[in-house]
């Protein structure tokens, strides 16, 4: 089609640029058929024609005359083919003879002024073959352009030169040129040779090389194609699918003298190429044989980083928060976020005592927090760098959580003035999964940040690793291509390529509000790390490193040639940095203890004494009154607007109380087989829970959630289908079932003033979203975040969120965190997966000693615990118990983060639900709920206590009334497993003092909580008494996949748990 358009534009009296413009704009781009065209035989009129309204006529005549010669009036094809053959204007028209007999014969006579009919084909031909050049340059300039600072790698892994690209290594050198030309004209491609290089082109709409030209010879069309996407930057864009993006991209490359930078500006890129250099120079200098993970042979990073914030900020951002891997880290500390030189210093001096808790972490993973003046912009900036573990690329989804969060709290809705910026390895960016999974949130509503630049420190290697045995796609940016995010790619020995594409970047994400990625392609000077011998594996790329002048000095060189700055000037500006270091160096041997929270990326004000300790170490009651008990029960069980048709099939089976009734649970999830479960239904029962002052899971949930939103308290719930719940119990979203799209929240109907609910169903992707959520969660002590697994043994895709951040990372960052994991767990007879939410790899992981009876003296024991242990894990067996924990995690004077097994069958079961008195002002989480049945009104008479978490618990009561054994055999339940209730369970164990303890759980005996519980138990008494097990055997796997072995062994646990001499012979 756009040969039609360039040629019409010829045709026209307006400038071709403007003419084409007019045209692509009201024009559609679909192909036309003649069958659409007017009446085409009329004769051509005067040539005034070509002016005014007729010029649409004549376009579509044009058109018509194009696909088919002999469509139009014979006049008219003379007169195009005129046109076409290069006629002056006023000559192209021939008037044709009198309508005569005899006259058509004339026509077919008259004969145009050249016999133009090959020499149209041919301009056809060539336009076209000049826009499929120009198209080529656009898609594939990039595999060309010299991104590649040593000059022997290609940075797309490839040598070749794509075979619609005339360019080589030589560029316009005629000879190479002409052998390209051949090769392409061989291959078919273009038709063009040598001599239309003078040729005169019109250039289409989707270029901008002309500037303030329409058209230009063919030569310089391939060099200004050449200079925009063949040199230091390789531009990868057309895979976008938004023509207004793509136009956006071009004009930014194409467009001649677009990449001018003024001498102010070359003197700031050398004073922080200067900085950069130097600092990594004084590193090496004072500390050589320290790991730092030198960023030689990317210098260029610190100025592009300045770029992009000081570009951000004069859009109006305040606020960005990083994310970045070891590589250049000091440096970006010292020179982007300005932390105090001496802090950085005295990180290497091994004699340094910590002052605070934890054990901290090496330098080159602690976060950071600063405040200041933008001094390009003179705006405030806030910039944050999130503390990372040495897991490369697992901290991506938590800054963008934590972005996220920034942006909610200040209602920046558009991301206007909070962003990211996540930096990457080349081999870490392409390797790592988490990558993909975090793109893939971008554009999420209720995780996009609204657009990320992406910064790829492409060294060309990882580790000793090489491009080519690290990835199999062209580029290592190449996963950004999902989001359509354009990737620019530039020689970083050219630092004012950099600059630029930076600036464009920065341009992009506040433009489109759209992921962008910045590949530096550089080079890494010493070996992976400054102890590293780097010729043992890469010999050759080595040697040329040796020979690579330092980019400080190549454009140190270039600007004095260029006379912005003298030789002297260059000298002082380096005296200058060094003395900063040295007199930051001396004053660092003052400091005499280390502070990690100087360290601290994520600091909430006021929440914390100024020392940094909790306000109190007391809890309040976690009850509520029974006014705000009902009313959001009242709530949760109706549709709080109007005009608003929720699900109500009836409920034919009556599914709903079969399920409740049978212990033996079917699927639990879902929808119940065979029947409708309708939602006005669930909602009734609800109300009824309300009317008789008791809640199941759900309500309590709801309870515990609604409350907190009344006190201020933002939630935040995400998950996969956690919307309506994996299980179909939750509902927080009712959708209306006559119009599309139509939601209602009922939570955020509560209360006038209320904090906001936020409850989102996720990507499929644990490891993405729970670092999300782990990030928004460091933003604000006052909100619940949760993350809910749709089964609990999903959450293994997460691990390194959970081994990384969650477990250690007050620890290793002095940063606390109160994020939820809710984690459906329970052996119901469905097999290996979907059973376990593995506690016994939570449990493993918590801090505390088995082996010490704390002092259960202290004065808030439990508190004290919580605020020492690293998270708290619970199975609560009750849903008042459920609501207390949760509020509970709000009114603790400190966060920690909180692990919940959550159940699956109880949500439905008739058992499991709590009365309103148990909620009520006064009452707290019960961390253990003792046995309150006919064993403990003589307990002396009992035989054993049994003690069980979570869910079990249901079966034993069951077996024991089965047994009528309730005098002999006492079950206690913990439900608090950690920090491990041992002032509790030691009054337990003294209240039965003749009965023999036992553990029951229903998990495998190398799985679930024995091997935790057992031995804490025995330090609570003293070791006193053995603790004897009612459980499944050791297994492999979770459970079994044959529903029948799975009642056998249920009922094997229970016979054991109740059958008084099953431990005779072990004793
Ligand atoms: C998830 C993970 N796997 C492996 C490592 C070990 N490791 C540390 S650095 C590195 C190479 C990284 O290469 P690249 O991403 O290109 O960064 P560079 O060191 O080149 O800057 C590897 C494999 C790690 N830190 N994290
Ligand atoms: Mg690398």
């Amino acid at each position: 089609m756009f040969h039609l358009r360039t040629c019409a534009a010829k045709l026209r009296p307006l400038t071709a640029s403007q003419t084409v413009k007019t045209f692509s704009q009201n024009r559609p781009a679909a192909a036309r058929t003649l069958g659409q065209i007017r009446c085409f035989t009329a004769p051509v009129a005067a040539e005034p024609f070509l002016s005014g309204t007729s010029s649409n006529y004549v376009e579509e005549m044009y058109y018509a005359w194009l696909e088919n010669p002999k469509s139009v009036h014979k006049s008219w094809d003379i007169f195009f083919r005129n046109t076409n053959a290069g006629a002056l204007p006023g000559t192209a028209y021939q008037s044709p003879l009198p309508l005569s007999p005899g006259s058509l014969s004339a026509v077919a006579q008259a004969q145009p002024l050249v016999d133009a009919q090959p020499n149209v084909d041919k301009l056809v031909e060539d336009h076209l073959a000049v826009q499929s050049l120009i198209r080529a340059y656009q898609i594939r300039g990039h595999h060309v352009a010299q991104l590649d600072p040593l000059g022997i790698l290609d940075a797309d892994l490839d040598s070749s030169v794509p075979a619609d690209i005339i360019s080589s290594t030589d560029k316009l050198d005629l000879a190479v040129f002409k052998e390209r030309l051949r090769m392409l004209t061989v291959g078919g491609f273009y038709g063009l040779d040598e001599s239309d290089l003078d040729k005169v082109f019109h250039l289409p709409t989707t270029t901008f090389i002309g500037g303030q030209e329409s058209a230009l010879p063919l030569r310089e069309i391939i060099r200004r194609l050449e200079m925009a996407y063949c040199r230091h930057i390789g531009v990868e864009f057309m895979f976008i699918n938004d023509l207004e993006q793509c136009q956006w991209i071009r004009q930014k490359f194409e467009t001649p003298g677009v990449m001018q930078f003024t001498s102010e500006e070359k003197r700031t890129l050398l004073a922080r190429l200067v900085r950069s250099t130097r600092f990594e120079d004084f590193l090496q200098r004072k500390w050589s044989s320290e790991k730092r993970f030198g960023l030689e042979g990317c210098e260029v990073l610190i100025p592009a980083l300045k770029t992009i914030i000081d570009k951000s900020s004069e859009n109006g951002v305040d606020y960005v928060i990083m994310g970045m891997p070891h590589r250049g880290r000091l440096n970006v500390l010292a020179n982007v976020i300005r932390k105090e030189l001496e802090q950085i210093f005295c990180q290497f001096d091994s004699k340094l005592e910590a002052a605070d808790e934890g054990s901290g972490d090496v330098k080159y993973h602690l976060g950071m927090y600063h405040r200041r003046i933008n001094r390009v912009t003179d705006r405030n900036i806030t910039l944050s760098l999130v503390a990372n573990p040495s897991h490369l690329e697992a901290a991506d989804p938590v800054v963008m959580g934590k972005t996220k969060a920034e942006q909610f709290y200040c209602g920046d809705t558009e991301g206007k003035k909070v962003m990211s910026i996540l930096l990457h390895g080349d081999a870490a960016f392409a390797g790592q999964g988490i990558v993909y999974e975090t793109f893939h949130l971008s554009d999420l509503p209720s995780y996009t940040t609204h657009g990320t630049v992406h910064v790829v420190v492409n060294n060309q290697i990882g580790f000793t690793t090489d491009p080519r045995m690290a990835r199999s796609s062209p580029y290592p940016t190449d996963v950004a291509r999902v989001v359509n995010a354009p990737i620019f790619h530039v020689n970083s020995d050219d630092p004012e390529a950099v600059m630029y594409v930076c600036k464009v970047a920065a341009e992009w994400r506040s433009t489109f509000h759209k992921d962008v990625v910045v590949d530096l392609v550089c080079y890494r000077r010493n070996g992976h790390n400054e102890m590293d011998e780097p010729m043992f594996t890469q010999p050759l790329m080595y040697k040329q490193i040796r020979k690579q002048k330092p980019v400080l000095q190549k454009y140190a060189e270039l600007l004095v040639s260029q006379g912005v700055v003298n030789q002297p000037e260059y000298e002082e500006e380096i005296s200058k940095y060094d003395k900063i270091c040295e007199e930051a160096f001396t004053r660092s041997k003052d400091e005499k203890i280390l502070h990690i929270k100087h360290w601290l990326d994520s600091p909430w004000p006021g929440f914390f004494t100024l020392d940094g300790q909790p306000r109190s170490m007391t809890c309040p009651s976690t009850g509520l009154t029974e006014d705000i008990l009902a009313h959001i029960g009242n709530v949760a069980s109706s549709v709080p607007v109007e005009n608003f048709t929720i699900h109500g099939g009836e409920d034919a089976t009556d599914l709903w109380r079969c399920w409740a009734t049978s212990v033996d649970f079917s699927p639990a999830w879902g929808r119940p087989r065979g029947g409708g479960q309708g939602l006005s239904r669930i909602l009734k029962t609800r109300g009824e829970l309300v009317k008789n002052r008791t809640v199941d899971w759900a309500l309590a949930e709801y309870m515990a959630f609604g409350s907190l939103l009344k006190e201020g308290i933002h939630i935040r719930l995400s998950g996969q289908d956690v919307e309506r719940g994996t299980f179909s119990h939750r509902h927080h979203v009712l959708h209306d079932q006559n119009v599309d799209k139509k939601t209602c929240i009922p939570m955020n109907h509560l209360w006038p003033n209320q904090a906001p609910y936020t409850v989102c169903n996720s990507s499929l992707s644990e490891y993405g979203v729970l670092g999300f959520e782990l990030g928004f969660a460091m933003a604000s002590p006052n909100a619940l975040v949760l993350w809910e697994a749709q089964f609990g043994d999903f959450h293994n895709t997460a691990q390194c969120i959970i081994d990384q951040f969650i477990c250690p990372g007050q620890a290793k960052w002095v940063r606390q965190n109160g994020i939820v994991l809710l984690l459906p767990h329970g052996m119901e007879g469905m097999g290996p997966e979907h059973s376990s939410a593995r506690p016994e790899r939570f449990l493993q992981m918590c801090n505390d000693d088995p082996d010490v009876l704390p002092n259960l003296e202290e004065a808030n024991f439990d508190i004290n615990q919580l605020y020492d242990c690293n998270w708290v894990v619970v199975n609560c067996s009750t849903p008042g118990n459920f609501f207390h924990v949760l509020r509970r995690q709000i009114l603790l004077p400190f966060r920690k983060p909180l692990i919940i097994f959550t159940p699956k069958s109880l949500l439905r079961h008739p058992e499991a639900r709590t009365s309103f008195d148990e909620m009520l002002s006064g009452t707290h989480f019960q961390r253990v709920i003792p046995e309150d049945g006919l064993a403990a009104q003589n307990p002396e008479n009992v035989k054993r206590l049994l003690f069980c978490t979570g869910k079990v618990y249901y079966d034993l009561t069951r077996e024991r009334k089965a047994r009528g054994m309730a005098e002999q055999v006492a079950i206690t339940r913990i439900e608090q497993l950690s920090p491990f209730p041992f002032d509790l369970l030691l009054r337990e164990v003294q209240k039965y003092p003749n009965a023999e303890l036992g553990w029951c759980q229903e998990e495998h005996k190398n799985q679930g909580y024995y091997d935790y519980v057992k031995p804490r138990l025995r330090t609570t008494i003293n070791r006193a008494k053995p603790v004897w097990y009612a459980g499944r055997d050791p297994a492999a796997a979770p459970a079994t996949g044959n529903k029948k072995t799975h009642l056998t062994e249920l009922q094997r646990l229970l016979d054991t748990a109740f059958d008084l001499d099953a431990f005779k012979n072990f004793s």
